[in-house]
C-alpha cells in the first residue's frame, strides 16, 4: 500500500485466490497489460505535441521514427504480452491474423484479444481514446503457439476483460468474473491505483449514446426506441440526454458510471454494425454484465456468439439492464 492507497498491482495479487486457474500466470498477465498501458499513456498523452514531435512516418528532433500511436501502442501490447511467458497467441485490430507466440517455453496457456487504441482517429481533436483488452485460456492441444480455435471462443469463456481510458485521467477498469474494479494511473508515483471498487451500473438511467447521422438506415425498432428516448414524459425522466463521443471506450465509461444505453445498430455502411466481436463487444459486455448491466446484439447476449472470424462485426446495445431490455423489446416488436 502506499499510504491508504492500493495499487493495481497489489489488487491484482490479493484477488489471485479468486482465479480458477494459474493465479500466478493470470497476475503477471494483467500486471504487464497494466505495464504497456502506463507506456502508451505517456505517447498518448505527448501526442498533442505532434507538431514537435513530428507526423507519423517522419523523424523526430531525437532522430527516432515517429508512429502513428495506435501503431505505437499495439507494438507496445504485443513486446509485453510476448515477453511475459503467459501468452501462446494474440489477436489484435491491428494485424489481419493471429499473432502466435513461439518461443514461450511451452506451457503458456492464455489467449489476449485485444483493441490497442481504440477511437484512435480522435487522437488530433484531443477527444478521449480506449485500450479494450480480452483474456481466454488456449484450448488447443499442444505445447507452443495457440491457434486461431483459441481466439474464436465464446465471449462467456473469458477469464479476465477490461479497458484503459485515457482521458482527463487515465484509469483500468477490469473483471476476472467477481465484479468490476477501476483505478486511476497517479503520474506522480506511475501505479495505477484503486479509485473504483465494485463498480456497479444503474439498472435505469437517462442516457443514450448512438450516432442519429445514420438514422435513415437504422432497423425500424431501433428509430422507435429512439423516438421513446425523445418523448417529453416527466415520470420516468424523459426525453434523455444524447450523449456520443463517437469513442466508444469513452461512451461506454461514461454510461457505465452513470448509467445509459449505448446502441451501435446496422447501418448501411455497417450493415453487421460496426464494432468488432472478439476484442470490442465481448470484453466491454462482460464488464457490463459483471457490474450489473447487459450486452446484446439487439437480440441474442454478446458473450454466447460463437465467433466465426477474428475481426467479424456485430450490432451492439450495451449498457443498463432495463434500457436494454427495452430497446430489445422495440426490435422484437418492429
Ligand atoms: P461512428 C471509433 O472509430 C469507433 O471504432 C468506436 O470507438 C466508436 O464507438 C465508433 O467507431 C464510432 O463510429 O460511425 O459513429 O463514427
Amino acid at each position: 500500500m502506499h499510504g491508504n492507497v492500493k495499487t493495481l498491482n497489489q489488487f491484482i495479487i490479493e484477488r489471485q485466490a479468486d482465479f480458477q486457474y494459474a493465479s500466478g500466470e493470470l497476475s503477471r498477465l494483467l500486471s504487464d497489460i497494466g505495464t504497456a498501458s502506463k507506456i502508451i499513456n505517456r505517447e498518448v498523452n505527448k501526442a498533442g505535441l505532434v507538431n514537435i514531435l513530428g507526423d507519423a512516418g517522419t523523424t523526430n528532433v531525437q532522430g527516432e521514427e515517429v508512429k502513428k500511436l495506435d501503431v505505437y501502442a499495439n507494438e507496445q501490447l504485443i513486446a509485453a504480452l510476448s515477453s511475459g511467458g503467459e501468452v501462446c497467441v494474440m489477436g489484435s485490430e491491428e494485424n489481419d491474423d493471429i499473432i502466435e507466440v513461439k518461443f514461450t517455453e511451452g506451457n503458456a496457456s492464455y489467449v489476449v484479444l485485444f483493441d490497442p487504441l481504440d477511437g484512435s482517429s480522435n487522437i488530433d481533436v484531443n477527444a478521449s481514446i480506449g485500450t479494450i483488452f480480452s483474456i481466454y485460456r488456449r484450448i488447443s492441444e499442444g505445447k507452443g503457439a495457440g491457434k486461431l480455435e483459441d481466439c474464436l471462443q465464446k465471449g462467456t469463456q473469458q477469464v479476465a476483460a477490461g479497458y484503459v481510458i485515457y482521458g482527463s485521467s487515465t484509469i483500468l477498469v477490469y473483471t476476472t468474473g467477481n465484479g468490476v474494479n477501476g483505478f486511476t494511473l497517479d503520474p506522480s508515483i506511475g501505479e495505477f491505483c484503486l479509485s473504483h471498487p465494485d463498480i456497479k451500473t444503474p439498472k435505469d438511467a437517462k442516457i443514450y449514446s448512438i450516432n442519429e447521422g445514420n438514422e435513415a438506415h437504422f432497423p425500424e425498432g431501433v428509430k422507435k426506441y429512439i423516438e421513446y428516448c425523445k418523448v417529453e414524459d416527466k415520470a420516468s425522466g424523459r426525453p434523455y440526454s444524447s450523449r456520443y463521443i463517437g469513442s466508444f471506450v469513452a461512451d461506454f465509461h461514461r454510461n457505465l458510471l452513470k448509467g445509459g444505453i449505448f446502441i451501435y445498430p446496422p447501418t448501411a455502411k455497417a450493415p453487421n454494425g460496426k464494432l468488432r466481436l472478439l476484442y470490442e463487444a465481448n470484453p466491454l459486455a462482460f464488464v457490463a454484465e459483471q457490474a450489473g448491466g447487459k450486452a446484446s446484439n439487439g437480440k441474442d447476449r454478446i458473450t454466447e456468439i460463437v465467433p466465426s472470424a477474428l475481426h467479424q462485426r456485430v450490432p451492439l446495445f450495451i449498457g443498463s439492464e432495463n434500457m436494454v431490455k427495452l430497446a430489445e423489446e422495440y426490435l422484437a416488436n418492429n
